[in-house]
């Protein structure tokens, strides 16, 4: 009122500048929304390697039914194990040193930081499907060997089942006849490099002639071989690890694999480690790894991506430097990560390797193939 007395126009021109405000206001909210849409290319599915298959079905999951990310990543996941992507992934693959396929698996809810998982499981094709159930129906977080497979039985997966296979029998013998080469023994008698077990410990006195572990090797990777010739190479990878965002936002991450071939009986590996293979968090993004999981889940490559995100780095940087952290401890390793950020910017980083990873996301119509080179050091 006073104001209206002391300048007659004052309720008009309030009243226009506030309109003019507020339509100012929605076309910022507008060039806003068109900008974060333009910029998220989620729902998203990524996953390690060339699975393509496996990626098709987590992206008709969360894309054309708008299924949860968990189950886009267990859907694709288990066409993997099913289609034995490439002979690491499910039953009859990677013999142990006794000729048996065991598997590792995990299943990360990164809206809750929930996650299931299952180490060494023995007579279960459903690897993922397990960890799944252990998220779902436990308080547990992994669980291992012969009781998991119980746990999964007693729960409704098949089986028993025989998850060895003519090839993977096969290739346990090749390896017994080669000598047991390679293996995962060191500073034992008889020299494990030379031949089979039974293994004892080695005297200290006895250690100067004795085959090192390459782990060991910290400073000079041509010292003692490099790791291609250790049963995680070149020809023998393809463990999958996806991540997924749908189309609420929320992002899972998960793996499964039979590990690594002729591994010591009783061997976990990455895949089912939190942190290690997989990790999601709904508030940054994602990770999934692939490569030799004794030495990488040492460093948590996948944790150490999520949060490096976290702080503001962008996926290419948060992949590389994970990659370095373990190189600069173990040069002569193996491995890689991809990373993917809550808009859907993904990256990858390798070393020692060549690494491929397949994407899908909102604006493509098929799987997109990423080829990365491994660093220069
Ligand atoms: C393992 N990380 O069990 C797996 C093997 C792998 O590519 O990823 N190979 O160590």
């Amino acid at each position: 009122m006073l104001a209206q007395m002391i300048y007659p126009h004052f309720h008009k021109d309030f009243v226009s500048y506030l309109g003019c405000n507020l339509f100012a206001l929605l076309l910022l909210l507008l060039a806003l929304a068109l900008i974060i849409q333009h910029e998220t290319h989620t729902p998203i599915v990524i996953s390690t390697w060339r699975f393509i298959e496996a990626v098709k079905v987590a992206a008709w999951h969360v894309m054309e039914e708008g299924g949860s990310a968990v189950d886009a990543v267990v859907h694709g996941c288990s066409t993997c194990e099913l289609l034995q992507c490439d002979g690491s992934v499910g039953y009859g693959g990677s013999p142990d040193e006794s000729g048996e396929t065991t598997l590792d698996a995990m299943i990360m809810d990164g809206t809750n930081m929930n996650v299931g998982a299952v180490g060494a499981l023995r007579s279960v094709k459903g690897a993922i499907e397990a960890a799944k159930l252990v998220m779902e129906h436990t308080e547990h977080t992994l669980l291992v060997g012969d009781q998991a497979s119980q746990f999964a039985l007693a729960l409704g997966l098949p089986g028993p089942a025989n998850l060895s296979t003519a090839e993977s029998l096969k290739a346990w013998s090749v390896w017994r006849e080669s000598g047991c080469q390679p293996n995962y023994w060191c500073n034992v008698v008889p020299d494990s490099s030379v031949g089979c077990g039974p293994y004892r410990v080695s005297h200290l006195s006895q250690r100067m002639t004795d085959n090192k572990c390459e782990i060991f090797d910290r400073t000079d990777s041509e010292q003692f071989g490099s790791s291609s010739s250790k049963a995680v190479g070149f020809q023998n990878h393809d463990t999958i690890s996806m991540a997924v965002i749908d189309k609420r936002g929320r992002i899972a991450a998960g793996t499964s694999t039979n590990g690594a071939s002729h591994k010591i009986p009783g061997r976990v590996g990455d895949g089912p480690i939190v942190g290690a293979a997989a990790y999601a968090d709904d508030d940054v993004g994602a990770c999934g790894a692939t490569g030799d999981g004794d030495v990488m889940m040492r460093f948590l490559p996948c944790y150490q991506v999520v949060e490096s995100m976290r702080q503001g780095m962008d996926p290419a940087s948060a992949a590389k430097d994970a990659i370095a952290r373990i190189r600069r401890k173990y040069p002569s390793f193996i491995g890689a990560v991809f990373a993917v950020n809550r808009l859907g910017v993904h990256a990858g980083a390798c070393h020692g390797w060549l690494f491929q990873y397949s994407v899908q996301d909102a604006t493509m119509n098929d799987v997109q193939v990423f080829t990365v080179h491994p660093d220069a050091q």
